[in-house]
Formats: C-alpha cells, structure tokens, sequence
C-alpha cells in the first residue's frame, strides 16, 4: 500500500502507544476553528500534561476563536498566525485536518513525523500514521477511542471538552451523523462527570451581541433561489466593522439558513476586500443530502463534508453565487 486513505493506518491502540513515548507534540487543528476542532486540543493538551509530554496548541490564521468556545482550558493559549518554529524531535499531531493546506502546514520542515487523525471522508491520508474514521461523528470521538485504548483516565475535563466536540458536531445530537456510536460515547463522557446542561448554557447560551447582529445582517442580505431549493447570504468588510463583531462570530451563522422550509443547500459567504483585491470565502450545507458539498468544493479547491464543506477563491460576491446556484442547479 503505497496510496490512499488506508497509507500508514494505524488504530487508536497504536497512536496511545506511540503517544507514550513522544518527547514533544505540537497539536494542530484546522483554521476558522470550531467546537471539534478546539475540543480535540483542549483535551489532548490537558491529557498531555496528564502524561508529563510538553505540547503545544496551534491554530492556523488570524481569525478569531469563536467565544462560545474560550471556556474550554488551554484554549486561550494556542497559538495562532504562522506555523511555529519546531524544536527538535517534536511529532505534529494533527486533529479534524482534512487537508494539509487547511492545516496551513506548508510552513512545517518536510522531515517532522505527522500523525494524522480526522473524520473527513476526504482526507487523503497525509500523515505519516493515519487514523481517519468516517463513521466517527467527531475527531472528539476518535480521540477519546485512543484515550480508551491507552487506559488513560479520562477526567472531567477532558471528558468536557470532547463531548463538546461531539455535540457540536452531530448538531446537538440531531444531524445525520448522530449514531448509535455517538450516542454511546455522550453516555461515557456523561459517566466522566460532563455537566451537559452547564455545557449547553456555555456553547450554545453565551451568545456575544455583535453574533447576533451579524446574524441579523445574513439575513439581511438573504436570497431564496431555484425556486426556494438553494439559501444564499454574504457578509462584507462593512457587517463585520459596523456590528463589532470577529471573524469568529460568523461561525455556525450559517446553520439559520439551512432551517428554511425547503431549503436543500446553503450558502454563505464571507467577501473579503483588501489590498489583494476581493476574496470569496464559502461555506456549504446541504440539508437532505440529495447534494454532496464536498464534491462541489473540491472543485473549486476545497474539502470537507458530504453535507458541510466550503472552498476559497478570488472572485468577487456575484460571480461566486452565480456559479453555486449554476451547480446546485444543474446537480439537484
Ligand atoms: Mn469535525
């Protein structure tokens, strides 16, 4: 086996082991995180230290992390911007990475070992060792398979910050991904002590005030096309500066729109303008699955989900919607 996904697999009891006698970690996740992104962090870093390994989190990008998610510890300390320098015998662990660019590793030296773990159906297998899962509902999942494996007490804590990875990512326990597995998980990660009512008060309770007005100037700009079957919406430079809000409060913005009544794909983009003139940054959904996301983002360069991915391209606002309601069109 020299391609492929199944490169250099290894199953959870072969990342515990390895993860024993690592002598330094960076942990990586995706940029423009979200709840399964900086749960895998937030719990490996406080497992690591359990563990006595030096680790160190990292974000990719400038954007920022979405608040709902700052009260997971270790968080607030990940670092962010471009890739760190590495010291000597530092092993990447990637988490919910489908890509390597969307990791941003280009900065990395070619010769450091990356262990990839991930959920994405498209995740070519970059690392070195590959534990990529499918059927898992979140990296968080994955995670917590290998804290099994290796018998590493899983406490409060990091009990916490997975099953935020996990509730996040099967959409409180109501997208299509919420199996039985999902479901078993929440019991265990319930059993290590997660409060889940002190966990929904703070993902999905704490909502910033410029959120909810940026959510009000998406649907502002909303567009109900192909006769009610595709939800379009975009957010500019002004929406951010005027409402006061981040790059992280956009995030699960675009969860509104997929909840109209017949709605079967969604769309939201970010329009960015600067110096390097005009960027469409898109994020997908697909509501019944009769259109996989994914496939339409990789066209355009990007990845992710059967049902939510997105791509980034330099075109401007119009040209990029014309061609989602063009392929939505043409596929539906
Ligand atoms: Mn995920």
């Amino acid at each position: 086996m020299t391609e492929g996904p199944t490169a250099g697999s290894v199953t959870p009891a072969e990342v515990a082991e390895r993860l024993r006698g690592e002598k330094r970690i960076l942990a990586v996740s995706h940029e423009a995180p979200d709840g399964d992104a900086l749960g895998c962090l937030s719990a490996f870093l406080l497992m690591c230290e359990q563990l006595g390994i030096p680790c160190r989190g990292y974000v990719p990008g400038e954007s920022g992390i979405p608040p709902e998610y700052l009260f997971l510890p270790k968080v607030r300390g990940v670092l962010r911007g471009r890739p760190p320098s590495l010291e000597p015998e530092t092993t990447i662990y990637f988490f919910d990475c489908a890509s390597l660019l969307r990791s941003n590793s280009h900065g990395f030296p070619e010769d450091v070992v990356r262990i990839n773990i991930d959920h994405h159906a498209d995740n070519p297998g970059y690392g070195e060792y590959n534990l990529v899962d499918a059927d898992a509902a979140s990296t968080t999942v994955i995670l917590h398979e290998i804290f099994e494996a290796g018998g590493f007490s899983v406490d409060r804590e990091v009990a916490t910050a997975l099953y935020v990875g996990l509730v996040t990512d099967t959409g409180r326990f109501q997208y299509s991904n919420t199996t039985p597995d999902a479901h078993r998980t929440a019991a265990a990660l319930q059993e290590c002590g997660v409060d889940v009512a002190w966990v929904y008060r703070q993902v999905y309770e704490s909502t910033p005030l410029p959120k909810l007005l940026l959510l009000e100037r998406a649907l502002r700009h909303l567009e109900v096309r192909l006769g009610g079957a595709l939800a379009v919406s975009w957010l500019g430079n002004d929406d951010f500066v005027q409402t006061g809000a981040d790059e992280g409060h956009a995030e699960g913005l675009i969860d509104t729109l997929r909840r109209i009544h017949g709605v079967r794909v969604a769309a939201l983009v970010r329009e960015k303008s600067g110096e390097n003139g005009v960027q469409a940054k898109v994020s997908l959904r697909s509501t019944d699955g009769s259109l996989n996301v994914a496939e339409l983002a990789h066209k355009r360069g990007g990845g992710g989900h059967a049902r939510a991915a997105g791509f980034t391209v330099d075109e401007d606002l119009a040209t990029v919607l014309d061609w989602i309601e063009t392929e939505v069109g043409t596929a539906l």
